[in-house]
């Protein structure tokens, strides 16, 4: 149980699909929160101030939660019983934090480059990609930051001509791993329960897979790039990618909005 008066702050860089993780578990679990958009070098000012570094940074009346997950570890510690998205049976909580961490390390960072790598030549994907749902004055450093933060993000995330290549190919092979999973004609990635395995990899799977629930949906899908687009039909095609917005349509405003 909590003792919190306020609503939750869920610091942000809204565009981020780790952001969407910790969204779509507040959602899920009814909890109140407000969420604070930052635009990318300003978002450092508010998670420092709270402990952190990257975002999201859940911040309670006694706490800072400063990793995705160990902010939903957090919320699922204070959901009731019913509404759990960690499986409470040993071997069960094992997979789905496996899988969570799988989809972590590998989907959520190859994602990014992925992504990245289609849209970091081109400044009005890039503006509409970090400046919406942040304050207005934010918004207005857009022209300032952009010639500082694109040769450090293409630095800091090895985006080069070949990057969004690896990148597709690490994402076919973590859709291949879902895809394995649900041979058997599963609903869900573990038990019959829909967990935080399934919340990790729809929400990390965000850029790719463009579902019409996404609450930050950042770009007119027709001004992406053609290869972008081409790669964004391949994967909703396939089996992780329809489960995925499956997962989108039916789990991701269960609880609200
Ligand atoms: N392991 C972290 C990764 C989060 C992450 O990489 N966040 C990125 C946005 S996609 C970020 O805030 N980067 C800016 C920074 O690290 O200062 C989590 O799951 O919360």
């Amino acid at each position: 149980m909590i003792n919190q008066t306020e609503p939750f702050r869920l610091i942000t860089i809204p565009v981020s699909h780790y952001c969407e993780k910790a969204r779509w578990a507040l959602t899920r679990l009814k909890l109140s929160y407000v969420e604070e958009g930052h635009i990318p070098l300003f978002h450092a000012f508010a998670t420092k101030r709270a402990g952190g570094q990257s975002t999201p940074v859940l911040v309670t009346e006694k706490a800072a939660f400063l990793d995705s997950t160990d902010i939903l570890k957090y919320l699922d510690s204070i959901a009731s019983k019913n509404e759990k998205i960690i499986p409470e049976e040993p071997n069960l909580r094992k997979q789905a934090e496996e899988l969570e961490e799988l989809f972590d390390q590998k989907l959520g960072t190859a994602a990014r480059r992925w992504a990245y790598s289609h849209i970091i030549g081109d400044n009005k994907l890039i503006r509409d990609a970090w400046c919406n749902s942040i304050p207005k004055w934010e918004a207005l450093f857009f022209p300032v930051l952009l010639p500082i933060l694109r040769p450090a993000l293409i630095k800091n995330f090895d985006i080069n001509a070949d990057s969004a290549q690896e990148s597709y190919i690490q994402i076919q092979e973590i859709f291949e791993k879902v895809a394995q999973i649900l041979s058997d004609g599963r609903q869900y990635l573990v038990g019959d329960k829909f967990s935080i395995a399934d919340l990790t990899f729809a929400s990390l799977s965000a850029p790719m897979i463009q579902a019409a629930e996404y609450p930050k949906s950042i770009h007119e899908k027709q001004n992406l790039p053609a290869k972008m687009l081409l790669e964004i039909k391949q994967m909703q095609e396939t089996t992780a990618g329809k489960f995925a917005l499956r997962l989108y349509k039916n789990e991701r405003f269960v609880g609200g909005k």
